[in-house]
């Protein structure tokens, strides 16, 4: 029986490299708010990232809320329908209307031209989201938050180490937040941050995530518990050293699929980034009409050889309930979002994905599509 290959796969650092961890924090009995190996954590991946400041958090989705507190947003956000239902939903949390456009289908990101369109008297930011770890177009958003005076947030979630001509992708915008979920390039099992420019942003995040607390006896704002804790923060400092090796075995899964799956009638594939470094954190392919099977038929097929793909993002988030009756949310407004979210299957990928698993994913997807 074959083992299952899932759409991703966390890696784990060896087991008996946590145990130094495990004892210092035992013998330090300093389990969370802020400890050494949080502190420790936050000055590596600042400079890992080449990022000025960074706050960690619990989940990337605590991060989310947070940045949206801290840059005080209110009213109405421009954001994209094609993303984790979490990216929305962070704005609603804070009392906020998603205000949904359409993406640019190359990239499967927010297309900067639907912006000015949907700015309204109660616009008061734009939140991207790097989707699969390529970056949005973050000249052409920044001018036009410039000129309407908006703020802008990434969700960064899935570009983790993702760097452009100038450097991290992740300074980019006002704030940028991670996601560290076991199913992202680093992981802590759970764990996310927001990037921010400068020390005086970074105590106020500081102080949303822990309550509001300056002090013992000053709360300066309606915070919430978002910090990590130290074992979180352990498991991130070892799968740190091994990020290098990871994204370099990525790129070539992302190579390898790339060059099998080309010629088969039917898939294709988004075109190839153009980045001083990429993560490959997903490997989209796209299902069109001329295929011997539809996307969802290949889906469950690709089941049956214990390929456990994902359709990832379908639904568009503008398709579920809470957020179908918005204005902006009509399917008719959405066309590229709706057809890249019918369209879409993330393959597995993952830095433990042996060539032998990749041969198993191309072979069954070549056999169901009558391409072998
Ligand atoms: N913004 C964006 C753009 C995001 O993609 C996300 C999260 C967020 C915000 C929010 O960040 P967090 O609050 O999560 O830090 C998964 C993840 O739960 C979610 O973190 C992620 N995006 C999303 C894209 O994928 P599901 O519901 O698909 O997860 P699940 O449990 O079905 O896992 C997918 C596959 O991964 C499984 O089939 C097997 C494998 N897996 C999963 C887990 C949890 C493992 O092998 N081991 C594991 O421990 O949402």
């Amino acid at each position: 029986m074959n083992r299952p290959l899932f759409v991703t796969e966390p890696s784990l650092p060896p087991l008996q490299a946590l145990q130094p961890y495990l004892e210092q924090i035992w013998s330090r009995r300093w389990l969370t708010n802020g400890g050494p190996l949080h502190q420790q954590l936050e000055q590596q991946l600042q400079q890992w990232l080449g990022v000025s400041k960074l706050a960690l958090f619990a989940n990337g989705t605590l991060a989310l809320l947070t940045a949206l507190q801290q840059l005080r947003i209110r009213g109405e956000v421009i954001t994209t329908p094609y993303s984790f239902v979490a990216t929305s939903h962070a704005l609603r949390w804070n009392g906020i209307t998603p205000v949904f456009v359409d993406i640019d289908p190359s990239t499967g990101n927010l297309d900067p031209g639907q912006i000015e369109s949907a700015i309204t008297p109660e616009t008061t930011a734009i939140l991207g989201v790097h989707i699969y770890g390529v970056p949005c177009e973050v000249e052409r958003i920044q001018r036009i938050a410039d000129n309407y005076n908006l703020k802008v947030i990434y969700d960064a979630c899935h570009a983790f180490g993702v760097e452009d001509e100038g450097g991290s992708v992740l300074r980019h915008g006002d704030l940028s937040v991670l996601s560290f979920h076991a199913t992202k390039v680093f992981n802590t099992f759970e764990g996310g941050a927001i990037i921010c420019p400068d020390d005086r942003s970074k105590n106020q995040i500081d102080h949303l995530k822990n309550f509001g607390f300056v002090d013992e006896v000053t709360v300066a704002a309606v915070g919430i518990n978002g910090k990590m804790n130290e074992l979180q923060a352990a498991i991130g400092l070892l799968q740190l050293e091994a990020m290098p090796a990871q994204i370099a075995r990525r790129a070539q899964i992302a190579e390898r699929y790339r060059r099998q799956l080309e010629g088969i009638k039917g898939l294709n594939l988004l075109p190839e980034p153009q980045l001083a470094r990429c993560n490959h954190a997903y490997m989209p392919v796209l299902i069109d009409g001329q295929a011997a099977l539809s996307r969802d038929q290949l889906y469950e097929q690709l089941k049956t050889h214990q390929i456990f793909s994902r359709r990832y993002f379908y639904p568009l988030i503008s398709e579920f309930p809470m957020y179908r009756q918005l204005p902006s949310a009509d399917p008719a407004r959405l066309p590229r979002a709706m057809a890249l979210s019918r369209q879409v299957l993330c393959l597995p990928m993952a830095a433990s994905l042996e060539d032998g698993d990749q041969d198993r994913v191309i072979g069954a997807i070549r056999q169901e599509m009558g391409a072998s």
